[in-house]
C-alpha cells in the first residue's frame, strides 16, 4: 500500500516551484501527496545534506529533486542516499535554455547515479510518472492505476486523429 509521504520533491529555490508544481499535481492525480522542500545544494548545502541522509528512516521512497543553473542538487542528494534520485533540470532565464542544468544533472561520475528527466515542464511531470513507477514494482494497484493512465492518454490521442 502506497502511503501519501513516500515521494519528496526538492527544488533549488521557491522560484522552481511554477515548473515543479505540475510534478506535485501529477502525483496528486495518483493520490500522492509529497513531502514538498525548497532545498540548495549552493545556499543550504548542510540542510540539503541532513535531508538526504535521514530520507531513508523517515518513509521516503523515492526523491525527485529540481534546480536551474549548475544544477548540483539531485548530485548532491544522491551523494548521501541510496534512494533512487529522479533530476530535472530546469531553464532558469539565464539564456541556455536549461542546457546548464541538464548537463549538470545528467553528468554524474560513476557509482552515483541520478536518472535524469528532460528539460522543465515535460521532465517535471514525467518525473511525477518515473516515481510512481518505482513505487508500482511493489503495489499492484498503483500499477493498475498507471495502466489506466496509459490507456486513457492513448484514447485521448486518437480521439484527436479521428477529429482531423
Ligand atoms: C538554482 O538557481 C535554482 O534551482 C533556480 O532554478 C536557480 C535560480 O534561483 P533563484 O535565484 O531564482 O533563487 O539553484
Amino acid at each position: 500500500m502506497v502511503s501519501k509521504k513516500m515521494v519528496a520533491v526538492v527544488m533549488g529555490s521557491d522560484s522552481d516551484m511554477g515548473v515543479m508544481q505540475s510534478c506535485i499535481d501529477q502525483l496528486a492525480c495518483f493520490d500522492i501527496e509529497p513531502v514538498v522542500r525548497i532545498l540548495s545544494a549552493h545556499r543550504t548545502p548542510q540542510i540539503a545534506a541532513d535531508f538526504a541522509q535521514n530520507a531513508a528512516q523517515n518513509g521516503i521512497k523515492v526523491i525527485i529533486a529540481a534546480a536551474g543553473m549548475a544544477a548540483h542538487l539531485a548530485g548532491a542528494l544522491a551523494a548521501r542516499t541510496t534512494l533512487p534520485i529522479i533530476g530535472v533540470p530546469l531553464d532558469s532565464g539565464a539564456g541556455l535554455g536549461g542546457m546548464d542544468a541538464l548537463l549538470s544533472t545528467v553528468q554524474m561520475p560513476p557509482g552515483v547515479p541520478v536518472a535524469s528527466m528532460g528539460i522543465g515542464k515535460a521532465g517535471a511531470k514525467n518525473a511525477a510518472l518515473f516515481a510512481l513507477q518505482i513505487l508500482a514494482l511493489s503495489d499492484e494497484m498503483l500499477r493498475k492505476k498507471l495502466a489506466e493512465f496509459k490507456k486513457t492518454q492513448e484514447k485521448k490521442v486518437i480521439e484527436k486523429d479521428a477529429a482531423l
